[in-house]
Order: C-alpha cells, then sequence, then structure tokens
C-alpha cells in the first residue's frame, strides 16, 4: 500500500458517525472501501483514460501515441465510445430490470397469485392508464385496468414499438429533437441489445453514432425503465406523502433487534417491514430480549420505503460498511444494486447475517431466500426470525452506535408539490418568474471514497440554496442532506431570501427529498411539465442536474438521460473517456448544440455552484425572467 495515497479518517469522510466506524473498524480489523481504494490507487491510466479494450480476444489493445490502433484497427475514439455505450448500457439495465419486476409483481397481483402484494394508489394507477390510452381507464374494473398498464408497460421491454409509452410525457420541442437525431428510445431491452450490437468488434466504429445510441439507451432508462419502477412502486405501494424520519447511524437501536434494508427494489423490503410489524413477530423478539424491531434502511431500498413508509435511514453508500461495524445489526437484508461485496466479510466479523433475496445478485456464501411475490410475506417473516434469533448472539462489548440522529422531512413526490402547492404548478411557476426561486437544481447520486464523503454533496448543496436555487435530492445525496440538518423546514435560515420566503410560506426544506434514484424519473417529469406548462423545451428552463460524488454505471445513465433530456449536467469527476478528444469534446461542448445540454466536470463544490448559477442566469435571460 503505497504511503502517499493514505488519506488520515478525517479527510476520508465529512460525518462524525462515520469517523468513528472507521476507528472501530481499524480496531475490530474491518476492511473498508477507502482500504480498497488506497491499495488501488493509482489506478490502471489506460483504463482511466478508457482505452484499453476487452471486448474480443485478439487483443486486449491498449491505445496510446505509438500504439494508436487496437489489432482490429479501433483508434482512441472508437474504443473510448465503445466502452462508454457499455458503461450506459450497464446502467440503463439495471435500472430498467428493476423496472420490469415491478410489473411482474403487478402482473402477480392482476393474476391473484399473491395477496402480499395490492394497489395501494388505484386512483394513481387509473391516472396512468388514462395517460396510456387504455379504454374507460377511470371506471372499468381494477383489474382490468391494472392488466391493460401491465400489458402495455411490459411492451416497452420489447422490440416492435416505436417509442416508449411515456414519451407523451415529453414536451413537443423535445420529441422532434430526438425524433431529428435518431434518439427517440423505442423499447428498453432493443437499445441496451443495440448498444451490446454496435460495440461488438467490427459494427459502429464512428464516437458520434455509439454516443447518439447510448443517449437513445440511456432515455429509455429516464423515460421507460426507471420510470416504470417509480410509477408502478407508487401503486403498489402507494404515492410518497410528506413525513418525518430520522437519519444517521444513530438510528441502529441498542435495544432492539436490528435489521438494515439495502439495495434498490422495495418489493423485499416493503415485506420485511411488514414482517417486523406483525405482532407475533414482535412478541418473539420481546421473547428473545429485545425492545422491539427495528428496521433501517441503506441506500436506495433504504429511501424507497423512507420516502412511503419513514423508517429511519442508516445510511448512505459509504456507510453501509460501517453500519456493520456498530456490532448491533443482526441482519442486512438486501436485494441487488450497490451492495458491495465486502459486505459479506464485514458481516462475517461480527454476529450479522447477510441474507440476499434476489436470484439476480448472490453472494457466495450469504444466506439466500429466492422471494416470491406468492410467499414474499412468510419469507420475510423467516428473516425476520433469523434477525431476532440473532439478537443473543450481538457482543455488547463490541457494540458502538455513534451520534444522535438526525430529524429529516422527506415523502415528496410530484403529487406531494402538487399539494403543497394547492393543486396546480402556478405558483411555483411565479415563484420562478419572480427570482424568488431562481432555479432548480437536481442534485443526486453516490459516493465515492475518491472524495472525502458528502463533502461535494453538502457543499454543492448549501452553496446553491444560499443563491436562492432550490434543490431535489435522490439517491444517496439525500442521506447526505439529511445528516447535515438540511431536509428539515428550518434550513431555510441557510437559504436565500427568496427560498426562505417561498419554502417558509409552503412549509417544506429548501432541499426536497424526491426519492431513490430510479426516482430522478420524478424530476425529468416535473421539467417536462413545467416546460409544458411554459410553452417552452426543457432545454429552455432554468434548472440543472449534479452529481459530484459519483461512481456507478447507473449514475452515468442518470447524467447521459438528463443532458439527452435537455438539462445541463454537473459531474464531480469525468467518467472514463478522456483518452479520446472527440468523445471528450461531444460530451462537454457537442452535445449543446445536438440537444440543447451537456455535462460539465468540476470538483470543487463552490465552483461547480457558480457553473451552475451561471447557467441558470443564462436561461432566465433567455426567457426573459429577472436575473
Ligand atoms: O442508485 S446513489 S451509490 S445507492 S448508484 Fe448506488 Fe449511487 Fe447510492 Fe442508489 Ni444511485
Amino acid at each position: 500500500m503505497a504511503e502517499k495515497n493514505k488519506k488520515s479518517i478525517e479527510e476520508k469522510s465529512l460525518w462524525e458517525d462515520a469517523r468513528a466506524m472507521l476507528r472501530k473498524a481499524e480496531q475490530d480489523g474491518v476492511e473498508t472501501a477507502w482500504d480498497r481504494l488506497e491499495q488501488q490507487t493509482p489506478h490502471c491510466k489506460f483504463c482511466e483514460l478508457g482505452t484499453s479494450c476487452r471486448n474480443c480476444v485478439m487483443g486486449p489493445c491498449r491505445i496510446t501515441a505509438k500504439m494508436p490502433r487496437g489489432v482490429c484497427g479501433a483508434d482512441a475514439d472508437v474504443v473510448v465510445a465503445r466502452n462508454f455505450g457499455r458503461f450506459i448500457a450497464g446502467g440503463s439495465a439495471g435500472h430498467s430490470d428493476h423496472g420490469r419486476d415491478l410489473i411482474e409483481v403487478l402482473e402477480a397481483i392482476v393474476e391473484g397469485e399473491t395477496k402480499d402484494y395490492q394497489i395501494k394508489d388505484e386512483a394513481k394507477l387509473r391516472r396512468i392508464a388514462g395517460e396510456l390510452g387504455v379504454a374507460d381507464a377511470g371506471g372499468g374494473a381494477l383489474a382490468a385496468v391494472a392488466r391493460a398498464v401491465m400489458e402495455i408497460l411490459y411492451a416497452d421491454f420489447g422490440s416492435r414499438k416505436k417509442e416508449v409509452a411515456f414519451l407523451g410525457r415529453v414536451p413537443e420541442k423535445r420529441r422532434a429533437i430526438w425524433q431529428s437525431l435518431g434518439m427517440t428510445p423505442r423499447g428498453v431491452d432493443r437499445e441496451i441489445a443495440e448498444m451490446m450490437h454496435r460495440t461488438h468488434m467490427g459494427c459502429d466504429n464512428d464516437a458520434a453514432s455509439t454516443l447518439i445510441h447510448a443517449a437513445r439507451t440511456a432515455l429509455a432508462d429516464g423515460w421507460a425503465g426507471s420510470m416504470i419502477g417509480t410509477e408502478l412502486s407508487d401503486v403498489i405501494f402507494g404515492t410518497p406523502s410528506p413525513k418525518k424520519s430520522t437519519v444517521n447511524l444513530g438510528v441502529i437501536n441498542q435495544e432492539q433487534v436490528n435489521i438494515l434494508v439495502h439495495g434498490h427494489n422495495p418489493v423485499v423490503s416493503e415485506m420485511i417491514v411488514a414482517a417486523a410489524n406483525d405482532p407475533e413477530m414482535l412478541a418473539r423478539a420481546e421473547a428473545a430480549g429485545a425492545g422491539g424491531i427495528n428496521v433501517a434502511g441503506l441506500c436506495c431500498t433504504g429511501n424507497e420505503i423512507l420516502a412511503r413508509r419513514g423508517i429511519p435511514m442508516a445510511g448512505n453508500h459509504l456507510m453501509t460498511e460501517l453500519a456493520v461495524v456498530t456490532g448491533a445489526v443482526e441482519a442486512v437484508v438486501v436485494d441487488y444494486q450497490c451492495i458491495m461485496p465486502s459486505l459479506l466479510q464485514a458481516a462475517g466479523c461480527y454476529h450479522t447475517q447477510f441474507i440476499t433475496t434476489a436470484n439476480k445478485a448472490r453472494f457466495s456464501g450469504a444466506v439466500h431466500f429466492d422471494i416470491k411475490p406468492a410467499t414474499a410475506l412468510a419469507q420475510a417473516k423467516e428473516i425476520v426470525q433469523l434477525a431476532i434469533d440473532g439478537f443473543s448472539k450481538r457482543d455488547p462489548q463490541r457494540v458502538e452506535i455513534p451520534s444522535q440522529p438526525v430529524e429529516i422531512m422527506t415523502g415528496f413526490s410530484n403529487e406531494a408539490i402538487l399539494n403543497a402547492l394547492g393543486g396546480s404548478l402556478t405558483p411555483l411557476l411565479e415563484a420562478i418568474k419572480a427570482g424568488k426561486i431562481r432555479g432548480v437544481v437536481g442534485i443526486v447520486g453516490c459516493n465515492n471514497p475518491k472524495f472525502q464523503q458528502d463533502s461535494g454533496n453538502i457543499g454543492l448543496t448549501k452553496a446553491l440554496i444560499q443563491r436562492d436555487i432550490l434543490v431535489l435530492v435522490t439517491g444517496c445525496v439525500t442521506t447526505a442532506a439529511g445528516k447535515a440538518g438540511l431536509l428539515l423546514p428550518q434550513a431555510i435560515d441557510q437559504a436565500g431570501p427568496g427560498l426562505q420566503e417561498i419554502c417558509g410560506a409552503l412549509g417544506i426544506p429548501p432541499v426536497v427529498h424526491f426519492g431513490s434514484c430510479v426516482d430522478n424519473s420524478r424530476i425529468i417529469h416535473l421539467c417536462a411539465l413545467i416546460a409544458e406548462e411554459l410553452g417552452v423545451d426543457i432545454s429552455d428552463l432554468p434548472v440543472a442536474a449534479s452529481s459530484p460524488e459519483w461512481y456507478s454505471e447507473k449514475a452515468a445513465a442518470i447524467g447521459l438521460y438528463a443532458v439527452a433530456s435537455g438539462i445541463y449536467t454537473h459531474l464531480g469527476l469525468p467518467p472514463n473517456i478522456l483518452g479520446s478528444p472527440a468523445v471528450t469534446d461531444l460530451a462537454l461542448n457537442g452535445l449543446e448544440s445536438l440537444v440543447g445540454a451537456s455535462f460539465v466536470v468540476e470538483p470543487d463544490p463552490d465552483k461547480a455552484a457558480d457553473l451552475l448559477e451561471a447557467r441558470i442566469v443564462s436561461k432566465r435571460k433567455a426567457l426573459g425572467l429577472p436575473k
């Protein structure tokens, strides 16, 4: 391990709870992502630049000035574009396969195969059905309407459609741009498969062409896969509405059986919460000497259940190992995505059970439950029982729960925002026109141990609200904002005068929790609604997006669908594309003339705030609004 790569504990994370657990991890001999980053640094330069190709076995090849082409003849532009295209396909597949899983649960409900899941938001289902052109959406039998929606959304994954179903939500001008560029998303699986095809040796050897298809693939994620995930989760589990909760490792309860739900899809964790509230399970926990069962969230599964049920949130991506290090967690129950394989080793250092629940996300050595809709609640009870059984194995000598939980306000959806505004977007638009809200920025995404944890997420959020820019947060930024006290109405103290006035009048925080990462679809939908209301394109709006500490393929797909939807997007670090001047130039500049937005890369949160503010000012000016 190179000494020069070593960071102090303070440099690793902004948070006291993280720092305390990093110290304990050292004592307990638990390796963390930061340790492994030190081991892995410096990274392979070719991979960082995107100029290594492993797409065939004539290679692998590395492109340099002295070796400008791979064995097949591909140059740096082609190699970088191919790698980036596959990266986007991976992210789009993750969100979209998650969306498909929700359709399967809806199917199980419609076919009467499960009693454990129901349609909780019938009004939303009927509203969506109406949007999708289902006959008698408002008055038809619920099962028939649900079946029709299910069929339409299943078809979004196929190859027969010219465009995905929710494209009706996209402003006309934007659709015309996509049409002219050949970027209209047709079917989710089709775009992903075509991306894999194009990037096979001997296919798409034009970087710009590959990138246009990468954008099309990402749009299929944003306006189909993710949107289906969000909308059907609302239909099945209820649309989020404002509520209070708490956040940070202090939510882990010394007296109770602690179960952490982690991953992305709420299908299993909703059942874990139901099982943990079952009087029989609570009696069993009491009999085991526990003062109750505490289900707390990690990452986006946490966000899903936080927004709908108000469960406490233990942490974001880089807190997942550290949550286990408290020594007070009986079980970590995971579904899929962003689950560090190392959690299994961390759990093995304590009495913690690591329980997997999805056949597509198996971890060697984990306790596995193949959860099916028909038997989900009974299986969830078995899992909760395992956690209760583990309570007596907890070693009190090895327990340390740092920090006091911080209160947060959560549960915002577009429906909740409309409700808060009295049923119409007009008050929001008036506040934007008057410059009280100068613009809106969605700050989304991850933690990445290359940054001091959450310093970029929080630094940017604070800098923007001071400038009267409303911030919407999703994914792991949510937990960060919550820990910093920014998800509370009283955080308007830290905002500019305009936001203070508007958020104060509405009783909402200046930083609004919009859910998990698939729920970024709520943000693009909101942008589309605002654009429609104003009669402009999304790219004309004083809005922007940012992912200061992103790491994943999914985050890159989100960034690309945001840009392709016309939203200027800031990244705290670049994707692995810098080895191609053509691809880099297209991402940072060329996309602007094609889709009316581009990426900007800036690690410093204050400088990023300047860039985002400048963009918002220019959009306000073009709309004839005061600065
Ligand atoms: O989907 S923000 S670290 S948990 S990828 Fe993952 Fe990033 Fe967190 Fe949610 Ni999104």
